[in-house]
Order: structure tokens, then sequence, then C-alpha cells
């Protein structure tokens, strides 16, 4: 950290390195056939919400076409997206979910 002396005597500064790991936003997008009551459970059950803030967030993603529904570690985000995909599969919904690097 702090001032290192290279070989021609330059005194070149360096940035301690204290990297924090990326993070990831997960995104559930709308879609014309998931029911509303199924995105509100999904909700509730991957992202610990309870019933009003899951139902006003589907509404968001509802009117807006998509949203942020939370922002997670990549694992914890693909973990996310797997459990969320897969439930919506096992109903035969389209739902649509995706991470992205914030
Ligand atoms: N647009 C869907 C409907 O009207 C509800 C929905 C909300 C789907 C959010 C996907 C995401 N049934």
């Amino acid at each position: 950290d702090g001032a290192d002396d290279g070989d021609a005597g330059l005194a070149v500064v360096t940035k301690p390195k204290t990297k924090r790991p990326p993070m990831y936003k997960v995104l559930i997008l709308n879609d014309d056939f998931t029911p509303m009551e199924f995105v509100v459970m999904v909700l509730e059950r991957f992202f610990g919400m309870n019933h009003a803030q899951a139902f006003e967030l589907m509404l968001t993603v509802h009117k807006k076409g998509l949203a942020v529904v939370g922002v997670f570690s990549h694992e914890v985000a693909e973990t996310k997206v797997t459990q969320v995909m897969h439930l919506a599969r096992e109903h035969q919904h389209p739902l649509q979910c995706t991470m992205e690097k914030e």
C-alpha cells in the first residue's frame, strides 16, 4: 500500500487492493401469460418478500416490462434464476428470470 519505490526511484502510487466481489441484479420480465399470483408466489418464496411487497413488485414488472427483484453474489443470483426458471417450467409458464452484472 501507499508509495512504492521502483528501481528508477519514482514514487509509484498504488491503490490498496480491497476488491469487493461483483454483484448481480436478478430481473423478472413481464409476459402476457404467467398468472399474477404465480409471480407473487415466486417473489415470496425465493426473494423473501411479504405478500404486499411481492404484489407491488409484480405490478411494477407487469406495467414496466421488467424489474430488479434483488442484488446478490454471482452464486446466489445464479441459484435464484435457476430456481425461478425451474418452477416456471414445471408449471408451464413462460416467465423469464435473468441476471446481469451490476
Ligand atoms: N402480465 C402478466 C399477466 O397479465 C402478469 C405478469 C407479471 C407476468 C409479472 C410476468 C411478470 N397475467
